[in-house]
């Protein structure tokens, strides 16, 4: 009797991870890649464009964990920085130079002048109508400059110097497809995806 209730018990338990596993892994598989490319007219490198969906529609909170932005060689790195709406940013000075971050967009701040080694947190509480691309500037260095552009969702990506760029895990339903660049536009695109196929999405940037 007890050996049969103990053996039912290890049955009930092994199906319990299976049932598990399964659903893990159609979760896992429930969403679509977008990706293509990003034509940057008459500049040498199709590099640093967001290519991101404007709309989503669910809550996506910021990350628990600030992203990061290194003040390095006398640049922002990375230059350009998407993040979700709420995210905080950790700027960190890595050279032997003091560094200055200051914004003038939005509700404009400046974070101050700080040494090597040191960091100063900004978080970007707010975005009414995305992208809200923030410059960053250091009083220091005028030739300094980089961008943290605030979205409404984590469905984004910088697109590489050939332009190509890959969104994954996109949900399935129907969006606008936008694209930010510092100096170039575009208007967004429509996209419909499955859950399952991939889909492309070029853009051609200009003045
Ligand atoms: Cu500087």
């Amino acid at each position: 009797m007890h050996r049969r209730l103990g053996v039912s018990v290890v049955l009930a338990g092994l199906m319990a991870i299976a049932l598990c596993s399964v659903s893990t892994d159609v979760a896992g598989a429930a969403g679509s890649v977008i990706q293509g490319t990003v034509k940057a007219t008459g500049l040498p490198s199709s590099a640093d464009a967001v290519v991101y969906l404007q709309q989503v529609s669910g809550s996506f909170p910021a990350p628990a964990k600030p992203a990061n932005i290194d003040q390095r060689s006398m640049q922002f790195n990375p230059h350009v920085l998407p993040v979700v709406v709420g995210t905080t940013v950790q700027f960190l000075n890595s050279d032997p130079t003091a560094h200055n971050v200051f914004s003038p967009d939005y509700e404009k701040y400046n974070l101050g002048t700080w040494p090597q080694g040191q960091t100063k947190d900004h978080t970007f509480a707010k975005c009414a109508k995305v992208p809200c691309a923030y410059v960053q500037l250091c009083r220091v260095h005028p030739e300094m400059e980089g961008y943290v552009v605030v979205l409404q969702n984590p469905f984004y990506a910088v697109t590489g110097a050939d332009g190509h760029y890959k969104i994954d895990n996109v949900p399935p339903g129907t969006y606008s497809v936008g694209v930010w660049h510092a100096k170039l536009k575009s208007a967004p695109k429509p996209v419909t995806v499955d859950g399952t196929k991939p889909a492309v999405v070029d853009f051609v940037l200009g003045r």
